[in-house]
């Protein structure tokens, strides 16, 4: 197999950058390219021990760098793996990955290391998911999953499945092989139920999957009303940077605006929109109509409301009827309160109300504390609890799961022991699938394309 390269850092400017080398050939090609200062070459005894020296192409002395050698199988990838760390600058840092081009290394894939680590069994599939989800978790909470996920506790849970399979597939086939010898330990009975708490397993973990998902991406939260009362104004507020467009006059947000908001710990998705009205204008008809959208399927909708109007929020009501789904969660964010004395409501349409101004900042800490409750509120989880939040693996769960029903329910009319066992069969597929043990190439060509290269 080649040895191959690639730069591991960030392209940009930084302090270090790093450039990764996989293979069995990485010991040699890095000592053609890397002049240790010790003068002795870089060799299998300088395993785990970093190294300095400079990365010399032909007589040109490129940067000085620290070489971290690490034999296989002990390494990210299960192959030999040097890692050179050389000042950050993209010139320098491609101009050391050019030179170990030269010496016949080839330019890593995206992903292509997590892939060879995969195929290396350092990780299985459902961890090697994990590490990009790791990369670009974007806040402590989806970092917290993705580590679980990466320190294989999920792989444990899942292999725990296709164990109870495995050992319910050998005790069907061999009643079936063997029909007069009694070698089942299990009464069919005790074999249904037992298969009925795996299901159940499965079931549980499934139902995890929304959370996990939503910790993975963040939760979204919109911002909705009228025109003109101040949703931009607030968004920019919430995130601290002038982000939206603001002009006093009505209408003048026309798209969605996405920003990601840190709320300590949890990211958010905030959406400013379009303001709600009737309009003639076909670019405006539109932006309202991806308000629609965007409200719909948001977890939380903040009805912002004028509270300078002269009947304030009396319009907002029909429109924010329409565009909210039943039981979605809300809350009124009273704004220009800088502009009215009087006391705002406690609620509106039903809906808590948080008195603020976008302009002076009044209200704005209650209001990204209430944003937080609600969002945290919407799951039960204990924060360590085990997560699905991989489509690819939940897909393959629900088919295992489905392929298990079908048998449970072929199971006690003992004639068709031997259908039940496909469906189990197509159920330790499935579990083989999430893992990687049985995965087809195109699968693992799409898992590890989303990687970016020198991962
Ligand atoms: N006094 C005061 N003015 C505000 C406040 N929030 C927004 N404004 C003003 O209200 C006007 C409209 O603000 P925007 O943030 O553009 O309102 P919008 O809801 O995004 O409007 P559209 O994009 O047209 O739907 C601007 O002149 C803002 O300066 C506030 O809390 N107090
Ligand atoms: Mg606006």
């Amino acid at each position: 197999m080649d040895t191959i390269a690639a730069i591991a850092t960030p392209a940009g400017y930084g302090g270090i950058a790093v450039i990764r080398v996989s293979g069995t050939k990485a010991l040699d090609i890095c000592s053609r390219s890397f002049a240790p200062r010790r003068r002795r070459p870089l060799d299998c005894s300088d395993d785990r021990r970093v190294v300095l020296g400079e990365v010399r192409r032909g007589s040109q002395t490129i940067d000085r760098c620290v070489a971290s050698l690490f034999l296989g199988p002990n390494s990210y990838t299960g192959e030999n793996v040097v890692e050179l760390a050389c000042h950050g600058s993209p010139f320098v840092a491609s101009h050391v990955l050019d030179t170990l081009l030269e010496n016949g290394a080839r330019l890593a894939e995206p992903g292509e290391f997590t892939r060879r680590a995969f195929e290396n069994g350092k990780l299985d599939l459902v961890q090697a998911e994990a590490v990009l989800d790791l990369i670009l978790a974007h806040g402590e909470q989806s970092a917290r999953l993705a580590l679980s996920q990466l320190s294989g506790q999920l792989s444990r849970r899942i292999e725990g499945f296709q164990q109870e399979l495995i050992t319910a597939v050998a005790e069907i086939q061999a009643f079936l092989e063997f029909p007069d010898e009694d070698l089942s330990t299990e009464t069919p009975q005790a074999l249904l139920t037992r298969l009925k708490t795996t299901s159940k397993g499965i079931e549980e973990l499934l139902e995890t999957y929304d959370e996990g998902r939503q910790i993975q991406q963040g939760y979204s939260c919109v911002l909705v009303g009228d025109v003109n009362v101040g949703k931009s104004t607030l968004a920019n507020a919430l995130l601290g940077a002038e982000r939206s467009i603001v002009t006093p006059l009505p209408g003048t947000t026309r798209d969605l605006v996405e920003s990601r908001l840190k709320l300590q710990g949890i990211s958010v998705l905030l959406y400013d929109t379009a303001g709600l009205r009737n309009s003639e204008c076909p670019v405006e008809a539109e932006g309202v109509r991806r308000t629609l959208g965007a409200v719909s399927s948001a977890d939380l909708a903040i009805l912002v409301i004028d509270a300078a109007a002269k009947d304030p929020g009396w319009e907002d009501r029909l429109l924010f009827e329409k565009a909210t789904q039943p039981k979605q969660h809300c809350i009124v964010a009273w704004n220009k309160v800088d502009l009215r004395h009087d006391p705002p409501p406690g609620e509106f349409l039903g809906i808590p109300v948080v008195p603020v101004s976008a302009l002076t900042g009044t209200g704005l800490e209650e209001l990204r504390h209430q944003i937080k409750k609600i969002l945290l509120t919407q799951h039960t989880s204990s924060g360590e609890r085990l997560l699905l939040s991989n489509t690819r693996q939940k897909n393959a769960l629900q088919r295992a799961h489905k392929a298990m029903a079908r048998a449970m329910e072929i199971l006690p009319s003992r004639g068709d022991y031997e259908l039940a066992v496909e469906d189990l069969q197509v159920a330790l597929t499935e579990f083989g699938r999430v893992l990687g043990k049985v995965t087809p190439d195109e699968i693992l060509d799409q898992v590890f394309s989303r990687f970016c290269i020198g991962k």
